[in-house]
């Protein structure tokens, strides 16, 4: 009679859903879920916090379409795992959570680490759970990845009392179970026509794409909607649905086209602050909604249509609703005046991307990262000043690659993003362009990335402080102790570490070697951009507006 535990129970569910990697921090009473995964042939990665792993295991599973799976100790180890839940649940990232917790024999009576773990986790959570026996954590699992996937992807967590983990059945008392095949939802075809009879009426007709535009894998049609002439809005983490350097992207018009669009279509994304509440449109305008969850249709914007469908199953009906349809906004100039403001809103930021200043303008570290990057760069921009300069000069051309503080503006997931899109897409580059506070909120994730074999790049645009020196100077009591504003810091020596690759950049000219050299080092690689600490962004709103 053969026998597994618990943690052998868990490996072999999550691998058959197709989960093969494992990410936390080794704690009891989850230690033989971490043996199991080994002995399964996952990849289980050891953090070095429990947020760090969490972040990572979301990266990783936007990029693979699969849930990242965080296994976390009970008490404080949980804990740390509620931001992670938070950031993934708003950002509509999978991310199941795997969290041990007291022995149910003590619970109650004074338990080490006691706490009531799920309700902990409910506010910040899709869905929570509480395994009852090791006999059924397969079915558990499953369940947890299926609540984590489907739908609107969210953070989900589920609970492991003490004596689940460990104890041994017989393994062939435990079935293995396979995940079912899902048809995403089809639009309903009169809303289908409708909204095409909408677009090939309107005179200002705008597309906005959401990042569930990107998790559908709607590049194809969205692109083919673009090409017919009408412009589109990305949303940030949505950036490289459609390649950047498309005519009908207007994101450089951003405003402009938001404002004065007749028309809007919008795909996978919400009505949230990043689109003003929905209140930033002409009150005449149109408004259409394409998304999964009904309820996102009665949030604070004036809508005049919801479909509740699969953005791309809804992409590809609008576009063959509007073949052979001759648009009307042809005949007028509204894409030539966005494409026109976005050409001058470039022309005004040409001199600070060339700038040739010691200490260095952080656009120019913008403009270099830029051209040395493929085409297929998986990007992580997190900080203030420095995400907003990235937002403005930095494109992404392929889907699912470009990650930033998200919904939430959580600052300490960029450097486990880039390590967690690393392991996720190993052939491609993985490269973070971080604030220094971004890049020291999770700066250990270095010796994980290393000692896992990870090639993340870090650049480091190190201004030195929380937005520079701007908010200590401008906000804070003049000549206090500095807060805001940081020690100008040496953070390529974090690389030294571990034997990473290690840059450090004060001039303008070797910002692209360094680069360069970063790219063809084939490890871990930290560049650090000293740059100009009283340098602020020179027209757009911070990550807040
Ligand atoms: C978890 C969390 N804590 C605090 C903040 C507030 N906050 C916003 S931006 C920022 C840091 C920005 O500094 P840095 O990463 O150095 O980028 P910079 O603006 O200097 O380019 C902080 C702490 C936040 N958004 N998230
Ligand atoms: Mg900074």
């Amino acid at each position: 009679m053969a026998e597994i535990d618990g943690g052998q129970i868990a490996a072999r569910q999550l691998m058959a859903l197709g989960v093969d990697h494992l990410f936390g921090v080794v704690a009891g009473p989850m230690i033989e879920l971490f043996g199991g995964g080994q002995a399964e042939g996952m990849k289980v990665i050891g953090g070095r916090h429990e947020m760090n792993a969490g972040f990572m295991a979301s990266a990783w599973g936007w990029q693979k379409k699969k849930p990242g799976v965080l296994v976390a100790g009970s008490g404080p180890a949980v804990t740390n795992c509620l931001t992670p839940l938070y950031v993934a649940t708003e950002s509509a990232m999978p991310l199941v959570v795997l969290g041990g917790s007291a022995f149910s024999a003590t619970t109650g009576f004074g338990a080490f680490q006691e706490l009531d773990q799920v309700a902990a986790a409910k506010p910040v959570s899709k869905w929570t759970g509480r395994v009852d026996s090791t006999e059924r954590i397969g079915e558990w699992i499953r369940l947890a990845v299926g609540k984590a996937l489907e739908g609107k992807p969210g953070g989900v967590y589920l609970d492991f009392p003490g004596e689940v983990v460990a104890r041994k059945v017989e393994a062939t008392s435990i079935p293995v179970l396979g995940a079912p095949e899902i048809r995403p939802p089809q639009p309903d075809a009169q809303a289908v026509d409708r909204v095409a009879d909408l677009l090939a009426k309107a005179e200002r007709p705008l597309i906005l794409i959401g990042k569930g535009a990107g998790w559908a894998d709607a590049s194809e049609p969205l692109e083919k909607l673009a090409d017919l002439g009408i412009p589109y809005v990305c949303a940030p983490m949505a950036r490289g649905t459609i390649p950047d350097d498309h005519p009908s992207f207007a994101n450089g018009a951003r405003s402009l086209a938001l404002g004065g669009a007749d028309v809007i279509v919008m795909f996978g994304g919400r009505f949230n602050w990043i689109y003003g509440m929905g209140q930033r449109f002409a009150p005449e305008a149109t408004l259409v909604q394409v998304d999964i969850e009904a309820e996102e249709m009665t949030s604070g914007a004036p809508l005049d249509l919801g479909i509740v469908a699969d953005a791309r199953a809804t992409a590809e009906a609008l576009l063959a609703a509007l073949d052979g349809a001759s648009l009307r906004t042809k005949e007028g100039d509204w894409l030539q005046i966005l494409q026109k403001k976005a050409r001058a809103n470039e022309e005004s930021a040409r001199a600070v991307l060339s700038d040739d200043s010691i200490p260095i303008n952080p656009y120019r570290v913008v403009a270099e990262v830029k051209d040395a990057l493929p085409r297929d760069a998986i990007i992580t921009a997190e900080g203030e000043t420095i995400m907003g300069i990235c937002r403005a000069m930095l494109p992404s051309f392929v889907n699912r690659s470009r990650l930033n503080a998200g919904t939430t503006g959580c600052m300490g997931v960029g450097a486990p993003y880039v390590v967690g899109s690393a392991l996720a897409c190993p052939d491609r580059v993985s490269v973070g362009v971080l604030g220094d506070y971004a890049f020291g909120a999770a700066a250990m994730v270095v010796e994980t990335a290393a000692r896992v074999g990870a090639k993340p790049i870090f650049v480091v645009v190190n201004n030195e402080g929380i937005a520079g020196h701007m908010l200590q100077d401008a906000f804070l009591p003049p000549g206090s102790p500095r807060i805001a504003s940081l020690l100008p810091a040496r953070y390529d020596k974090i690389a030294e570490m571990v034997d990473a690759h290690a840059e450090h950049v004060e001039r303008p000219s070797e910002i692209r070697p360094a680069l360069d050299r970063a790219l063809a080092a084939d490890k871990v690689a930290v560049v650090h951009v000293q740059v100009d600490p009283k340098s602020t962004r020179i027209s757009g709103s911070n990550y807040l507006q």
